[in-house]
């Protein structure tokens, strides 16, 4: 062969290395293993553009330096493949979405397979397959019947807390429960019915039924999780969501909130990434205290951070959606209160808590006593205070807080400072401080008067002190048709599980894909969704699992995805342990990345799996932009004029497709048949060019500047396309997508293929020994290497390659000592003229069994010096010298040379100083 034909070595290779398995990981105790795991994708209708493989191509990289080194490499690909667009297509068209589904994964895989991955494509898991569904279904089951132990911090079975119920009601147990759990006794317990009993546990399991308030989306018919919802608007179609209080399924994951907050410090992840999470569960240290209605028998509950404040509160301030607002609100407030809480309670959390400008409330008409001094206080009903949180209601201090303070300001309330020197600045939160007019609490600093205060709640059976979350348990059902069925029957409208031997619970064919009349979900249209238990037919739950139910565990099945009796074997699941590096998108910071940790520690605490966290280390590539291209239209005219001349005439710009722009230079043949309407066009050049305008926007269909990896590929190859795509910058940062530089690393290719050619493009490899040169060339590329691809930075890894293969080039080195070495460490970023190059120099065996070859300190030593001659105070000359001589020999070859013979005219210099590697000073 004599010219680089990438098209056809790709096709051979992927053809190799799918043939002979060659990524086949099996489990091999004798290896160190590596798990190496992207994000696996949704695979849309849209295929891959040129943003998608980022990651995977460096995750790529990685795994192949791993095997190099000697590892044995787990590096699975699979498609998370439930989810809203292939069920919108269905509603849309009446095709079933599981055939979409099915064509679109087609497509993913032919493309990824295109780049020459080093997936093992045996271990594919799709999240939409009943035989990995069952399994979703299964860790379903098992947190049905699980709750939460406090006291040994963990997950145990339910029936070990109904043998407590039965012998000590819940009067001793410390589990995790809602918060309106009654106390009761075990004689209590055991006069109960079947039923009183399962509702009481539905308050106890790790997955249980419950009246929500919930993200409610009427266009797409389905309740949304917060992390699906950006500012009041569905993330998937941008439609309006409301909150409406359902019945829903959700998963009691703020049992497992401190556990997330502290294993955040034992993994290897961004320090963003890491804040987010912390952000997310938001971990508050304070104290709940209730205050009494006066004239009701009602307490209200608050949860302060700042109960030292607790002489500075003017009123009480309740969420609308609070219990207690309708009883609150007396005759003569009854007009403006309740028209005030019919507004306010249809603004979603995030509206309220994003707009801290409008204030807005009203006065129930009711008071409240503060048992500290037995003050009597207004209560209000307040936009700004959140039902989901604490306990929905606050302690307002207006001196010291700021939005009770702009509250307080508003409505003419009382504001009354109790911290000293606090007020400066008008900032007042967060400030300690020493406490003032504050009964026994004055005089002292922060945290005793919090203490202070705390033990007198506690002695008066009025309060204690709390940790509070902001995390709240996750919405776990959507009203949709595209997703797992929940394995649960109702039975006088009980829910309960079906049998474990009759999982999988398939998805039913239903005729439409869209909600019944009655508003049930699109599962209502089934025909026979009944579930037939040993104690008759019941009906069948009718949503099904949210997108993020599949995704929590994929990571386990990749290890043992055909295991037809377990979700992993345990000795699989040993071995291969926690992911060792982790590459996906920042976007799931706090969804994915949260979910799939709390289902690995609750598998972890019934001993289904042997960790807790699933990523060790993790890395967030950044996203690739697309770089627009635009034309100048003359207004009013079929004609376009270049960029440069824009100026000069009244024009307007359009999106101008990038795949028929090369360089910036429009390709006038391809402009003219790109769209009918512009058949006709006429352009104004600059010298004999159109030159288009680009700017860097989201890369998407509608800005015409998508790019497929597969036109890429095509036309460049696939190693060309892995090498540019590292090559555009750090893997981590945003960047535009931007081709003008690909011919560059095309070139790249072509130098690297001519290394091992002579001019008739004969394969050509020296035997020689190298030389010093030779070897210190590649010396530092390995190194270099090898340092970028253990710090993940793969842009300057490519750079380096450029330079030695220019190195090597002007040597015109063809040794074997060099060239084999060389294919092996450019091997990770393009495997596939690697491979082909290595077989060329005569080896059998794939380049993947080679050995990444060891560095040499020893090459890159410099074995001579250039000394400067300094002759009074003055460099007069400079001469290249042997490292290894002794000062005397420095001196006299110094002496000797001619150029400081004429300085020194013969005569013996007063003094001569040698500084060795450095310098030579000679005084005449
Ligand atoms: C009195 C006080 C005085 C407060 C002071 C703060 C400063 P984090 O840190 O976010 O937990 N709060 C409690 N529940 C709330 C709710 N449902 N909606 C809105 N605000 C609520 O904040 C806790 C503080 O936020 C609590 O402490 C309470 O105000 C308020 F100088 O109580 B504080």
């Amino acid at each position: 062969m004599a010219d680089y034909h990438f098209q056809e070595i790709e096709k051979k290779w992927q053809a190799y290395w799918e043939k002979n398995q060659i990524f086949n990981a099996q489990v091999d105790p004798s290896k160190p293993k590596f798990y190496s795991l992207d994000m696996f994708p949704y695979p849309s209708g849209a295929g891959l553009h040129v943003g998608h493989p980022l990651g995977y191509i460096a995750s790529d990289i990685i795994t192949r330096y791993k095997r190099l080194q000697g590892f044995n490499v787990l590096h699975p690909m699979g498609y998370d493949s439930f989810g809203l667009p292939a069920e919108q297509y269905a509603i849309q068209t009446g095709q079933h979405p599981a055939i979409t589904t099915e064509q679109n994964i087609k497509r993913y895989t032919d493309q990824l397979k295109n780049i020459g991955f080093a997936f093992d494509w045996d271990k594919e898991v799709r999240t939409s397959d009943p035989d990995y569904y069952r399994w979703t279904q299964w860790i379903f089951m098992q947190l049905f019947n699980s709750y939460y132990d406090k006291t040994e911090d963990k997950a145990k079975s339910i029936d070990s807390l109904v043998q407590q119920f039965k012998v000590s009601g819940n009067t001793i147990i410390e589990a995790v429960c809602d918060e309106d759990t009654p106390v009761f006794s075990a004689e209590a317990w055991n006069e109960m019915s079947e039923k009183e009993q399962q509702e009481l546990l539905l308050k106890y399991r790790l997955t249980f039924l419950a009246e929500t308030t919930v993200n409610w989306c009427p266009a797409l018919g389905t309740v949304l999780s917060n992390d699906e919802v950006k500012d009041g608007f569905s993330e998937r179609g941008g439609h309006p969501v409301e909150r409406k209080k359902m019945m829903q399924w959700s998963m009691r994951i703020t049992a497992y909130a401190e556990r997330l907050l502290q294993g955040l410090e034992s993994v290897d992840w961004s320090e963003p990434i890491k804040e987010m999470q912390r952000n997310w569960i938001g971990k508050s240290i304070g104290a709940e205290m209730v205050f009494q209605v006066k004239g009701q028998n009602k307490q209200i509950k608050v949860f302060t951070t700042r109960i030292d404040t607790i002489y500075g509160v003017t009123y009480l301030a309740l969420a609308p959606e609070h219990d207690y607002v309708k009883e609150l609100i007396t005759e003569d407030q009854r007009e403006i209160a309740e028209a005030y809480v019919e507004v306010a309670k249809n603004r979603s959390e995030r509206d309220r808590m994003a707009d801290v400008k409008t204030i807005s409330g009203a006065f129930t008409g009711s008071y409240a006593i503060n048992p500290f001094n037995g003050e009597e206080i207004q209560i209000w009903i307040a936009d700004y205070v959140l039902a989901g949180y604490g306990t929905g209601a606050v302690m307002a201090v207006p001196a010291h807080d700021d939005r009770d303070y702009n509250f307080a300001k508003h409505f003419g309330l009382e504001i009354r400072q109790v911290i000293e020197g606090s007020m400066e600045n008008g900032s007042f939160a967060g400030k300690g401080g020493t406490i003032i007019n504050s009964d026994f609490l004055t005089g002292l600093e922060m945290k005793d008067a919090m203490n202070k205060a705390i033990a007198f709640l506690e002695e008066n059976k009025i309060g204690k002190g709390k940790i509070q979350y902001r995390m709240r348990d996750a919405i776990f059902t959507r009203q949709r048709y595209w997703g797992e069925p929940l394995p649960v029957y109702f039975k006088e409208g009980l829910p309960y599980l079906i049998k474990e031997t009759d999982l999988p619970l398939v998805l039913p064919e239903v005729d439409k894909y869209l909600p019944t009349e009655d508003g049930e979900p699109p599962l209502g249209r089934a025909k026979d969704w009944t579930y037939q238990s040993e104690d008759g037919e019941f009906p069948l739950e009718k949503s099904t699992m949210p997108g993020w139910a599949g995704s929590s565990w994929y990571f386990f099945r990749y290890m043992d995805p055909r295991n037809e009796t377990k979700f992993v074997d345990p000795e699989k699941e040993k071995y291969w342990g926690a992911v060792d590096l982790y590459i996906g998108g920042a976007e799931h910071a706090t969804g994915h990345l949260l979910y799939s940790r709390f289902w690995t520690k609750f598998l972890y605490d019934i001993g289904a799996v042997s960790i807790e966290e699933p990523f060790q280390k993790m890395i967030n590539q950044g996203m690739i932009q697309g770089r627009s291209n635009f034309v100048y239209r003359v207004k009013g005219t079929n004609t376009f004029v270049s960029y440069g001349l824009k100026d000069q005439y009244d024009t307007s710009a359009m999106h101008v497709d990038v795949n028929i722009v090369h360089n910036d230079q429009l390709n006038l043949d391809k402009f003219k048949t790109w769209r009918p309407d512009l058949a006709d066009a006429e352009f104004i050049l600059e010298e004999g060019k159109y030159t288009c305008g680009a700017e860097v926007e989201k890369m998407s269909k509608s800005k015409y500047n998508v790019v497929n990896p597969d036109d890429i590929i095509e036309r460049y190859g696939a190693d060309t396309l892995r090498l540019y795509e590292m090559f555009l910058g750090p893997l981590e940062q945003f960047k535009p997508w931007n081709t003008n530089g690909i011919d560059g690393v095309s070139k790249f290719l072509k130098k690297l293929w001519k290394l091992y050619h002579d001019n008739q493009g004969n394969v050509s490899i020296s035997e020689e020994n190298a030389s010093k040169e030779e070897l210190k060339t590649l010396h530092k590329t390995i190194k270099k290497t090898q340092d970028d691809l253990d710090n993940h930075s793969f842009n300057t890894s490519v750079a380096s390659f450029m330079i030695c293969v220019n190195e090597l080039t002007a040597m015109k080195c063809n040794k074997r000592e060099i060239l084999e070495p060389l294919a092996v460490i450019v091997s990770p970023y393009a495997p596939h003229i690697a491979e082909e190059l290595w077989s060329l120099m005569g080896h059998q065996q794939s380049i993947i069994y080679a050995a990444f070859p060891e560095f040499k300190e020893e090459y890159l030593v410099e074995n001579s010096h250039e000394y400067p001659i300094s002759i009074n105070g003055k460099v007069r000359a400079k001469l290249s010298l042997s490292l290894s001589l002794s000062k005397e020999e420095v001196e006299k070859a110094a002496l000797s040379d001619p150029a400081v013979k004429k300085w020194t005219e013969g005569n013996t210099p007063k003094k001569v100083i040698v500084v060795p590697g450095k310098i030579v000073n000679i005084v005449i």
